[in-house]
């Protein structure tokens, strides 16, 4: 099934450039947005500075990666600088302390994966999320808010695919498709490869930035600023880049036998990682490494029957950009698998 039918591009690419920008352009959020969350943040750390006044509140997830589309919910994390054993019991209070002012639906979900407390701002519209010490997560929120900045062909290209990716059902954790985590780190690791390359691979350069959160160091280049032309050899337009993305994902990957990486800016093999068989519930059918956490393969969640909803979905996408006429329409057709 591999390389079963890698295309050459049409000739006619470029006319797919204007109407792909034009879906970027309208899912960038507008400025009101990020002054509505920063009221919402303010609120939030005044009500939890009362009960917590050493611990921290940090934005993370697509509200800061830079890949947050219009009208999304935010993502929070609040840090105390000491493990938390008992992450319910704070929680369950942080729910209390929350629900005493003007907020709408607090509640405390303890038993999920990711436990959280979930509520509704009315003053703003804005739905949040907030966990506890996921610090992790705010690290590699601010690796991909780097990478964004390096060459904006990162975030028309994320935004695509994200918006390709929820309209067509394939964005879903709970029913073994891909985060939209995921599918950023998929992108990046493309435009690592492109030749000449459109993004470096930043903790392959001088460390410039270093954490250690939960015993992982975390440590790249993040200096970005001095980046900034870093791609511009390249002069792949956006078009090109969705083409070869779906290309890539349809049938250019070996999905018996590779791993991205971020972390490498390379291809790994499974082998390699020891991500060769069936463990618990890691199949590894599609494997994406964690650029910090490098035991977690982000394509776990994927089974062998989401596996095939995915790669017919690629080749589906693949197979529009390349041969309808008006792409666009198709490419985004709502679905529910
Ligand atoms: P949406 O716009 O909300 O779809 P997002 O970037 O906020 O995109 P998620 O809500 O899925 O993505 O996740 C929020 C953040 O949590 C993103 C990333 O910093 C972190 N994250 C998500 N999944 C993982 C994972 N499996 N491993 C490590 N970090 C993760
Ligand atoms: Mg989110």
């Amino acid at each position: 099934r591999m390389l079963k039918r890698q295309m050459a591009c049409r000739g006619d690419i470029h006319r797919l450039n204007a109407p792909l920008l034009a879906i970027y352009e309208s899912l960038i959020p507008p400025e009101e947005e990020r002054t509505k969350q920063k009221q919402l943040m303010a609120l939030l750390e005044k009500l939890v500075c009362k009960e917590w006044p050493k611990a921290q509140l940090f934005l993370y997830g697509s509200c800061a990666n830079s890949f947050g589309v219009s009208k999304s919910d935010i993502d929070v994390c609040l840090a105390f600088n000491e493990d938390i054993s008992d992450k319910s019991e704070i929680l369950l209070k942080l729910a209390d302390v929350l629900q005493s002012d003007n907020l709408q639906n607090v509640q405390a979900l303890t038993r999920a994966r990711v436990p959280i407390v979930k509520l509704m701002d009315p003053a703003t519209g804005i739905s949040c999320d907030i966990c506890i010490n996921n610090v992790l997560a705010v690290v590699n929120t601010k690796l991909l808010r780097d990478y964004a900045k390096i060459d904006v062909r990162l975030r028309q290209l994320a935004f695509i695919v994200k918006h390709w990716a929820k309209s067509r059902g394939v964005n879903e954790t709970y029913r073994g498709t891909l985060s939209s985590y995921a599918y950023v780190l998929m992108c990046i690791h493309f435009l690592q490869h492109r030749r000449p390359a459109i993004l470096p691979c930043l903790q392959g350069m001088e460390k410039t930035y270093n954490v250690t959160v939960d015993n992982i160091e975390c440590a790249y280049f993040d200096k970005v600023e001095q980046l900034r032309n870093f791609g511009s050899p390249n002069k792949e337009t956006v078009a090109q880049l969705v083409w070869g993305f779906f290309n890539y994902w349809a049938y250019g990957h070996d999905y018996a036998n590779s791993v991205i990486s971020v972390r490498t800016g390379s291809i790994i093999s499974k082998q390699e990682k020891d991500w060769t068989r069936r463990v618990g519930n890691d199949r590894h059918l599609i494997c994406i490494e964690d650029p910090f956490e490098i035991s977690h393969d982000l394509g776990r969640v994927v089974d062998k029957f989401s596996i095939r909803v995915l790669r017919e979905e690629f080749e589906r996408a693949a197979e529009i950009i390349q041969y309808d006429p008006n792409p666009c329409v198709r490419l985004f057709a709502p679905y529910v698998h």
